[in-house]
């Protein structure tokens, strides 16, 4: 529920990333409180909503979970376009995934963020309770986030170890930088020449 007098933001955010990374099994984590160790992958893409209640804000994530398949890479702009925060996930088992991660990364720059110098962008290294198997540094990954503008967190969505603290963290980054309050309704619509980001009701 919004706080009487709290900014209301609607964000759209995408999760890209190689397939079998876990982004599906973030989202059920975080929205359903489930985990399956078979979790199908996914076709296309998958919507999810969520309601974040923060102090300063109320932020309703509209999330486009991709498929990471190859197949599927020519769908990804229209998820990450008119995105207010991307999440580019990689398994710290596999260093194949990290190496996608960069990729999503630098697609990510030369597609959004030139225009759009508030979107929140969170490199997650995922499966962390597989840190026997670890293949990919935390320090690789940090130092490649700060040079890329985005914050890092690694996450496992089988133990739900940082699940909540990534879109909490991604939320409080979107209360920081959205517009402030407004009298009227802004819907989440797509202009041809301005995508808007955000949606504040104030
Ligand atoms: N050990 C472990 N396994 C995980 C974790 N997250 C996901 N998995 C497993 O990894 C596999 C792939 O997970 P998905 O969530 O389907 O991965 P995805 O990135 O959505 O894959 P695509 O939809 O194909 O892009 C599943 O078998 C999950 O159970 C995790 O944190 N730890
Ligand atoms: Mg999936």
């Amino acid at each position: 529920m919004a706080r009487p007098g709290n900014k209301i933001i609607q964000a759209k955010l995408v999760l890209l990333g190689d397939m079998g990374t876990g982004k599906t099994s973030l989202v059920l984590r975080f929205i359903k409180g489930q985990f399956y160790d078979h979790q199908e992958p996914t076709i296309g893409a998958a919507f999810f909503t969520q309601i974040l209640s923060l102090t300063e804000a109320t932020v309703k994530f509209d999330i486009w979970d991709t498929a990471g398949q190859e197949r599927y890479h020519s769908l990804a702009p229209m998820y990450y376009r008119g995105a207010a925060a991307a999440v580019v996930v990689y398994d710290i088992s596999s260093t194949d995934t990290f190496n996608r991660a960069k990729k999503w990364v630098q697609e990510l720059h030369r597609q959004v963020s030139p225009g759009n110098q508030n979107l929140v962008m969170a490199l997650v290294g995922n499966k962390s309770d597989l840190n026997s198997h670890r293949e990919v540094e935390a320090e690789e990954a940090e130092q490649f986030s700060q040079e890329s503008g985005m914050f890092y967190m690694e996450t496992s969505a089988k133990t739900a170890q940082n699940i909540n603290e990534l879109f909490y963290e991604i939320a409080k980054r979107l209360a920081r930088i959205s517009p402030p309050r407004s009298s009227g309704i802004t819907l989440n619509h797509e202009t041809p020449d301005k995508r808007r980001r955000f949606c504040c009701i104030g």
